[in-house]
């Protein structure tokens, strides 16, 4: 029986005509890394960019997969490396409307819960095997207040308290090429680049069950 790695990405938002998170995702839907000899395929599912509903589609979309590893990804417009994100933090504050006209300011992703959630991904080594086959990548300290902190928060939630044994995370993503022409200024990466980047992050978190101690693989 094959184990599933649940890897999910944004649809467009903010007026860009697509997103970066879901052309990576989709790009790696039925991939099977290879050190785990076709018993490990990738299942690549959108969500919405709307605060709830975001929630509601990945957890169908857990329900459906029943996935070893989650790792959900979203665009960091302005950033120039993937990064895995180490905190996920009990806040939506949005800075604009999501998809559907709702902009949370200052409220609990769930009442009640923790102030916080780390990854359990192995992050510092992710970076450190990305960055060994020539993609730039950091951890970052920040997920932001928008739908990907949400979503990320409502994952480790869900998976706190869930049945166990399940490890998940998020990713951020820098913009591509085509949509940083559209803002002059803004760095961007190949999505080549940044498809081969998230085979070696997957690779490694199915292959690391804890994080490396390293110096020098966070954005300061
Ligand atoms: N990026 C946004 C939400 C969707 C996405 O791809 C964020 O960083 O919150």
């Amino acid at each position: 029986m094959t184990q599933n790695v649940l890897l999910t990405g944004f649809e467009p938002f903010d007026k860009d005509p697509l997103n970066p998170s879901w052309e990576v995702a989709r790009a790696l839907d039925g991939w099977q890394p290879a050190a785990m000899d076709g018993a490990c395929t990738v299942r690549a599912v959108q969500l919405p960019c709307v605060f709830g509903d975001a929630i509601a589609r990945l957890e169908q979309a857990v329900a459906q997969w029943q996935p070893t590893l989650v790792i959900c990804l979203g665009l960091a417009g302005g950033r120039t490396e993937i990064t895995p994100e180490r905190v996920a933090i009990n806040v939506d504050d949005a800075r604009i409307p999501d998809n559907a006209g709702r902009q949370p300011v200052d409220t609990a992703v769930h009442a009640g819960g923790p102030a916080a959630y780390f990854s359990t991904l192995p992050i510092k080594a992710m970076v450190r095997d990305m960055r060994a086959q020539g993609v730039p990548a950091a951890v970052s300290n920040t997920a932001g207040t928008f739908v990907c902190n949400h979503i990320f928060y409502a994952l480790m939630h869900h998976l706190a308290t869930g049945t166990g044994g399940v490890r998940g995370g998020f990713i951020h993503v820098p913009t591509l090429p085509e949509l940083a022409a559209l803002h002059p200024g803004m760095p961007s990466m190949a999505l080549a680049t940044q498809v081969r980047g998230l085979q070696v992050a997957i690779e490694t978190a199915l292959a690391h069950q804890t994080d490396v101690r390293e110096v020098g693989g966070a954005l300061h």
